[in-house]
């Protein structure tokens, strides 16, 4: 016979065995499992926009925050850092996204400590190896642009990336041009620091899986492959739109972006021929992960759907060289450091240039063609910078930063000191 005090013997050592096995499973690469149970006692996060706490690999998706903490404890090493490991080990796979109107910007700079002005970051506790810019082309998005950030920080975070994230916000009321905008959020962040890869980014589109590395590839890479709103698939072979990931020397090879598509359509296609007529090939992540939950809108006023886009898309084997980054001229307004992303603001000016009204109203009966035209030459509306710590404005930059010769110059000098990783 079993007596009483054996029994709570036995019962105390499978408590002990089982605590041993939990300690063991939480260990990191067991984490996984763990977070299955975590989950269900954990309360959920006060912002509400996180629905579950941690990451699983093929379920609804982890909150991008879940692993952030390890980073807000880690020491930094000083000059001794190492470089960080090659696959990042918080990385945790697919991403819950929902958009909460509670969110504010406060409140997203409050869950990114180490993002510093100008909404620069880099890993505290090891080199990293990869230096990523973010561009975003931007006017009157600022309710996008707040969710974009609030996930895009930890995600990038997560990554170990040395980053930045420019906004580039166009001056005045005159047709919204996409393309241009890039052009200039490509000169504009090179100046500021070397660069090994540019992702141009779309406001609205929020990257459901940290897997999807913002790194590039040896080929131009089209990011944005599965989207919600086409069913997490790639509407046709050739699409390039939403994000895309070039490396400067992949710009310079196809004369980086059209200046000339005014208004919704067709640009990034213009994007996507490029890239084999400066011989190379798009490269994509796989739809696993590949994968983005667009924030639904109507098209936006100002960015009306442009007629002549079919016309120029046929034309781009002739175009491509006499209109693009040797061409894109622009003035810029302001560059402000906000505390979570740099905010340029910029004249690209109209079909007729920087300083001229359009030759004909883009737009049948629109009076406001008009005086959207002269808007573009007055200095900018400052949406995108209502909550800036502002720093001083930077002079007005007449005509291209950099020259496309000058830019090479550096790319030939920054192969040659490029460190081995
Ligand atoms: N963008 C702005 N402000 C604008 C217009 C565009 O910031 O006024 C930027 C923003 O980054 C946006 C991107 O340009 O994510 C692309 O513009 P879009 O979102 O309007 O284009 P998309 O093709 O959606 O993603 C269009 C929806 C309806 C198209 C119907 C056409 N038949
Ligand atoms: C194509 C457009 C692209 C656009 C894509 C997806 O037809 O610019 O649809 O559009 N090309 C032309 O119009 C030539 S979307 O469904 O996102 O509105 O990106």
């Amino acid at each position: 016979m079993v007596s009483i005090q054996s029994k709570w013997r036995y019962l105390f050592m499978f408590l002990g065995i089982q605590l041993v096995v939990m300690a063991l499973l939480s260990r990191e690469g067991y984490q996984k499992r763990v977070s299955y149970f975590i989950r269900i006692f954990r309360k959920p996060d006060t912002t509400g926009v996180s629905g579950c706490n941690h990451t699983t690999a093929g379920t609804a998706g982890g909150d991008v925050y879940a692993n952030l903490s390890h980073i807000f404890k880690a020491h930094n090493h000083g000059d001794e850092m190492p470089y960080c490991p090659k696959t990042s080990p918080l990385i945790g796979g697919p991403i819950h996204v929902k958009f909460p109107s509670g969110l504010t910007l406060a409140e997203v700079q409050r869950k990114n400590p180490l993002v510093v002005r100008g909404g620069r970051y880099r890993p505290p506790d090891c080199g990293a190896r990869h230096r990523t810019a973010i561009i975003i082309p931007h006017r009157h998005r600022e309710h996008h642009l707040k969710f974009l950030l609030y996930y895009l920080h930890p995600f990038l975070q997560r990554q170990q990336l040395n980053y930045g994230i420019y906004v580039i916000h166009q001056a005045g009321n005159y047709t919204f041009n996409r393309a241009k905008l890039m052009n200039v959020g490509f000169r504009e962040a090179m100046k500021e620091e070397d660069w090994d890869c540019l992702f141009f980014h779309d406001v609205d589109l929020i990257p459901e899986d940290d897997r999807n590395t913002y790194v590039c590839d040896s080929n131009p890479k089209h990011a944005a492959i599965a989207m919600d709103k086409f069913g997490y698939k790639l509407p046709y072979k050739m699409y390039f739109g939403g994000v895309s990931a070039l490396t400067p020397l992949h710009y310079l090879k196809m004369n980086g972006f059209p200046n000339n598509y005014w208004g919704w359509g067709g640009e990034d296609d213009d994007i996507g021929v490029r890239v084999s007529l400066g011989g190379m090939y798009i490269s994509r992540p796989s739809v696993k992960v590949g994968r983005y939950k667009m924030i639904k809108h109507k098209l936006d006023k100002g960015n009306d759907v442009n007629p002549k886009r079919f016309n120029m898309l046929a034309k781009t084997r002739q175009t491509w060289k006499l209109d693009g980054m040797n061409t894109a001229e622009y003035e810029t307004i302001s560059r402000q450091y906000m505390p979570l992303y740099t905010n340029i603001t910029v004249n690209i000016g109209t079909e007729a240039g920087l300083h001229r009204p359009p030759p004909t109203p883009p737009h049948p009966a629109k009076a406001a063609g008009k005086a959207a035209g002269k808007a573009a030459d007055k200095p900018a509306d400052k949406t995108a910078g209502k909550t800036a710590d502002k720093a001083p404005a930077e002079v007005p930059a007449k005509g291209p930063a950099k020259t496309s010769a000058k830019l090479e110059e550096g790319l030939s000098e920054k192969k040659s000191t490029l460190r081995d990783r």
